[in-house]
Formats: C-alpha cells, structure tokens, sequence
C-alpha cells in the first residue's frame, strides 16, 4: 500500500475524471450499509531533508579512485506543511561535519598532441545523380613543399564523409630546381576568418617572421577560398574580393581568387548542383587552387620581415557582407639556391593526353601543347622542342621567350603535315622533349626533366559532308559558336543569333584536324536545370550530322563554359588505320636497290610519296604513278645506307605507312 505523497501519480493512469487533489483520502473497507455522516480530518505532512551520499577521491595510477564515503544531510531546515501547502513548523537541522570540495591537480601520461597541417584543398562535386564513373578521377597536387612532413609515420586525414577517396603518392625521381628546406605557417595553419575581421585587421595582423640563415630564398603560398552566403551580394562565395599581401610594410603581392571561367570549364560538367557558376577562388568538384608568391627579391636570410595580409572593407552598401568568411592558408617556404643555372624541363601535355583532367580538349589531333619550364636561375630564351608519336618522324620547334627561374609557359607546336600523326608502332603514346638551351646542346645542366610522354586517343573521323544543327534555346545572345583547324584558325564562326531558332551549316572540309566549339558566355550550357529555374532559360540542341546520313555528334546540354568535339577528316590516326580497305605493298623488303611502292584502293587520281629515316630526315619524294584506284612508284634505294626507313603516302583522302628495310 502506498504510503508517501508523491507515490501515486494519478495523472498517469487512464482514468476518466480523476482529478489530483492536495487532501489525502482516507479508505475504509468493508461490506453492508453505510450510515452517518462523511468525517473530513486533516494530516499536517513532514517533508524530510534527502540525505546525500559524498564521495572523496583521490588520484592513483593516473585516474581517480574513491577512497572513503559520506552519508548525511545537508545543512539547513526540515518542514512540517499544512494541508494548504503553507509551513507549520521547522526544525533547523545543525551541522556537525565540515567537507570541502577542494580541488586536485594530477598528471596524466603523456600524450600525442595532433597538429593539423593542410597539404592540399578540394571542393566536392554536388552528387545528385552524378557519377564520376568506375574508375572514379584523378585529381594531381604537387605537394614537394611539404615533402619533408611526408615521412616515417604520418597521419593522413580528408575531411569528407561523402565518397570513398584514394590517396596516392607519386615520388618524382631526381633534382628539384631547388630544395625544400622548411614549411612553416606564417600565423596559424588553415584556419576559418571572418571577413569583416580581415577587412578591419582583427584577423591576420602584420607579422614578423624569421628567415633561416641557411636558407638562400623564399615563398609564400597560399590556399583561399570564400565561403559563406551572406549579405545581398551572398559573401564570401559568390563576391570576388581583392587580396594583398605587404612585405615590411609595402604593398607587395596583390591577387585575386575569383574563378570566371574555371568553373564552367570542369571537365566533371553536369554534376547536381550550381556547378558551373564563378566563384571566390573554388569549384565544385575541383582542387582549390594555390597563389604563390616569390618573397627572395624582398629578404634577406637571417633577417626577419613583416608580414601583413589585408583585403578591401566590407561594401559600405552591403554590411551584411560582414558575416561571410575564408578558410586560408598561409606558408612560407624556405630553399636552397637554385641547382642548377641552366636548365629548361617539359612538365606537362595539355594534348595529346588521355588523362581525364584534359578531357574537355581531348581525345585530339589539334597542334599539341606542352608546358615548358624554366627550372634553371639564368633565364631561359630559347630552346627546341622535339616532338614524336612514331620515334624518328619528329617535328622539331624552336620557341624563343624569356621565362624567369620556375616562370612556365604553355608551349603550342605547329604540325606541318597531318601525316606526322601515323602511328607507325601503334601504341599511341606521344613525346617530348626539350633540348639545345639557349641554343647550345651542351648547356642544359640536367637531362633527367626534359622529357615527358602520354598516352593519348585517336579523336573520331569524320568522312565526307557533314551539317552542323543548332536549335538555340531562349537565350541565344550567350552563345556562339566556331570551327577551327588543328592550329587554333578560325575557318567558320557563327554569333549574334536569334532564340529559339534552327540553324544548319554545312561543312565538306580539306583532310586534317578539327574542332567545333560552342561557347556559352553565362557559362551555363543551353540546357541546365537551374538557369531554367533562377533565369527561365530554355533547353536547346547541338548536333553534326552527315549530309543524307546519320547523326554523328550530340552536344551535352548542360555543358558550362564550353564544349569542344575534336576530329579529323580524310585521314586516321593509330590503331585505327588497320580498319582501312586499302592496301600497301612494298617489294621486295628488305631491299638492296630497287624497290616497288603500291597503293590498291580509290586514290582518285593522285598519291604522294615520301621516304623518311629514322632521324626523321627526308630522304626521297616524288608523285606517284596514280590512277582512280591504284597508285605505284619505283624507287632505288641503293645510294642509301643501310637500315629501317618509314615510307608515307598521302592521297587526297588517306595517308599511308609501312616500313622499309635497306641492306
Ligand atoms: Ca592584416
Ligand atoms: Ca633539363
Ligand atoms: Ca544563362
Ligand atoms: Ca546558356
């Protein structure tokens, strides 16, 4: 039987019309009549104190144990209540023990304290419905800077819950221009700030740092990218600001971080979100670009040198830009002098280039483009570039510039004759390399960087007449579009057109490489889910189809910045040569003199032909004997010297190669 006040709680149970009552109800039991009246009586209530149990701790074997314990009542009153809640009597309850709750200090064991350093920033892409395929991408960092952190056991962390990620190191083998000595933060390692914090040099203050004696030159990097979506202009991912640095004081690095075009340009197009829109220094789905900036001109070692960051104010007509913030990184990072005072290096292929980054202006047989670097401290003037797919049928370049110590420069070489672009070996792989600095062979210090090779596709073929199709959307004013050749020429470029509207351009164009770029200047394609929804923007169509024949492209709709379709006409590259109906005879091979050249299949009248060694030296031309479907040469070789030779026929719609053996 319940005995206490608060035992019963009769709001828990469901009874129709209980009602809670401050009296307590007193019960008789029995059976039969009752008779008399109803006896109201009234019990005053003894509200106890809870006594408490203290424990007393103490450290042992560096954690806590209980060593004694305490039960009694705390210091104060216990209340007798009437039946209106309102005091009857107290009684004061008398201290008679004194506990202080004192503090303890103790030692634990030593632990690991885990510093965060940021060698690297990516931006996920939006997921919905997107897919980066069952290979997944690659995205490259150059992390030499911080090659010294990269030892013995690391641990290695990507703030990403979202995707599986694989992480690998590639060791570049050899010299680097320079050595990496230190890294370290000039104020913190990457960190959020506020905006208005950096605007009002809260955040960032000027700084002084110390320069090693033993370090020869110096660099500052950065990593920045604005995020937050705050005030009108929706700061700081969707403003552009001006950044700077001062070094003792003068305004000495001035940049911006605001990606106009890089964003729309993303090989991974379509993603599910705002992918292709500009903004502040990051995109979607890519690697956060770093801004470097060479501080040796500015220093000397041993020194110690203020550095200040600044950003312009937050917009007076927009305060509410105030709230947005930046995730930054600043390093500096101290070398040994350059190693070597003459020296040039091939440090890339935009095209040909089957890496998928490159995707957006690959596969190709436009002219290739390297990236040539000055990785030697006297300047770099001119050089020769030397570039092959089969070995010995090289095109040589000879590029003339000034690039400083690590100045770079996107090199286009010039293909003479399409025919260079015959794999003879089949295994498409292109290659270049840099020689004969400032003119002298011997003067390149280190040979090891002059040479770079990719693996690349065959871009499609188109044969015969073909029409471009354009049904624009509503906002046509955004888009053009051109057809260029392998050099970048404009042959055909169609603007200014009308919404909403079908255009047809026909083309039957020479043999040789091609390309068809359609350009959108909002950088948001002519079908793409959220400019139809903030801008109303319709869904259009870009086609090539073949005269009287099928469809041979379709243009992505929600392409960004731009799509390119590359081609050749007339003639194949690699492997698919071997799909030809045409035949090529060379008898007898090997030869010791006279030698018979043919050519079976429609040649229409006229076949050249050109034997070259394997210096890539022209040896011999002539015209070939040719009728509609047959073409053939005689040709001596006995005034050759012995060994392989490449001979190449190009007909107006073909090119040939086989190889020759002299003996
Ligand atoms: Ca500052
Ligand atoms: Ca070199
Ligand atoms: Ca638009
Ligand atoms: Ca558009």
């Amino acid at each position: 039987m319940p005995s206490q006040t608060g035992m019963f709680r009769f709001d828990e149970y469901p009874l129709v019309g209980v009602k809670q009552d401050v009296n307590r109800p007193r019960l008789a039991l029995g059976q039969g009549t009752v008779s008399g009246a109803d006896v109201v009586s009234y019990h005053p209530e003894l509200k106890l104190k809870e006594p408490q149990v203290i424990f007393e701790q103490q450290p042992a074997a560096n954690h806590f144990v209980i060593v004694n314990s305490y039960l009694g009542l705390p210091q104060g009153t216990t209340v007798v209540y009437d039946e209106n809640g309102d005091t009857l009597s107290q009684v004061a309850t008398t201290a008679t023990n004194l506990l202080t709750n004192d503090q303890i200090t103790y030692y634990r064991e030593p632990y690991e304290i885990i510093k965060d350093i940021e060698i690297a920033r990516y931006i996920t892409p939006y997921g919905i419905n997107f897919d980066l395929g069952p290979q997944g991408f690659a995205w490259i960092y150059d992390v030499t800077d911080y090659q010294h952190l990269l030892r013995d056991t690391v641990d290695l962390a990507a703030h990403n819950t979202q995707e599986l990620l694989d992480l690998r190191f590639a060791f570049i083998q050899g010299i680097p221009p320079r050595d990496v000595q230190t890294r370290e933060p000039i104020w913190a390692d990457f960190r959020n700030y506020n905006f208005a914090n950096l605007a009002n040099d809260v955040s960032l203050q000027s700084k002084n740092v110390y320069l090693s004696d033993s370090s020869d030159m110096f660099k500052i990097k950065t990593r920045l990218s604005g995020h937050g979506q705050v005030g009108d202009g929706a700061c700081c991912e969707w403003v552009p600001n001006d950044h700077q640095i001062k070094v003792n004081g003068s305004p000495t690095f001035n940049w911006n971080i605001w990606q106009t075009t890089e964003c729309g340009d993303n090989p991974n197009t379509s993603q599910g979100g705002t992918w292709p829109y500009a903004r502040e220094g990051w995109c979607p789905g890519d690697m956060v670009r770093e801004h470097e900036f060479e501080l040796t001109p500015y220093v000397t070692p041993g020194d110690s040198v203020a550095i200040d960051y600044s950003v312009n104010q937050v917009p007076t007509n927009d305060p509410g830009q105030a709230g947005g913030n930046y995730i930054m990184a600043f390093d500096l990072i101290s070398y040994t002098a350059p190693n070597f005072q003459n020296d040039a290096a091939i440090i890339d292929i935009l095209n040909p280039n089957n890496y998928e980054y490159y995707r957006k202006y690959n596969p190709t047989c436009s002219n290739p483009r390297v990236i040539l670097q000055n990785t030697g401290e006297q300047p770099l003037t001119k050089c020769t570039i030397r570039c092959w797919i089969t070995y010995g049928d090289w095109i040589e370049y000879e590029w003339t510039g000034n690039l400083g110590f690590l100045e770079k420069e996107i090199v286009e070489i010039p293909v003479p004759d399409i025919s260079w672009w015959t794999d003879l070996e089949g295994n498409l792989t292109f290659s270049a390399q840099v020689y004969n600095v400032e003119g002298d062979p011997g003067l390149d210090e280190y040979s090891n960087n002059n040479f770079k090779q990719t693996k690349f596709k065959a871009p499609e073929l188109i044969d015969g007449p073909f029409f471009v199709w354009f049904t624009t959307n509503n906002k046509a004013s955004e888009n053009k579009y051109k057809l260029i050749d392998a050099s970048g020429t404009v042959l055909f470029e169609r603007s200014g057109m009308a919404n909403t509207t079908q255009y047809k351009d026909t083309f039957d164009l020479a043999p040789g490489c091609y390309s068809i770029i359609l350009e959108d200047t909002d950088h948001d394609g002519i079908a793409f889910w959220a400019s139809a929804q903030y801008e109303g923007e319709s869904s259009g169509q870009f086609r090539l189809r073949k005269v009287g024949g099928s469809y041979i492209e379709f243009f992505p709709g929600d392409f960004g910045h731009y799509h390119r379709y590359n081609f050749s006409v007339g003639f194949t590259l690699g492997t698919e040569e071997a799909e030809l109906t045409h035949e090529v005879a060379v008898f007898p091979n090997p030869t010791t003199g006279e030698c018979t050249i043919e050519v079976s299949g429609f040649v229409n009248g006229k076949a050249d032909l050109t034997i070259y060694d394997l210096t890539g030296r022209l040896v011999h031309s002539e015209a070939m004997l040719a009728t509609s479907n047959f073409a053939e040469s005689q040709v001596d070789m006995s005034a050759y010297p012995s060994g392989r030779y490449i001979v190449k026929i190009v007909t107006n719609d073909q090119v040939y190669t086989s190889a020759l053996v002299k003996q």
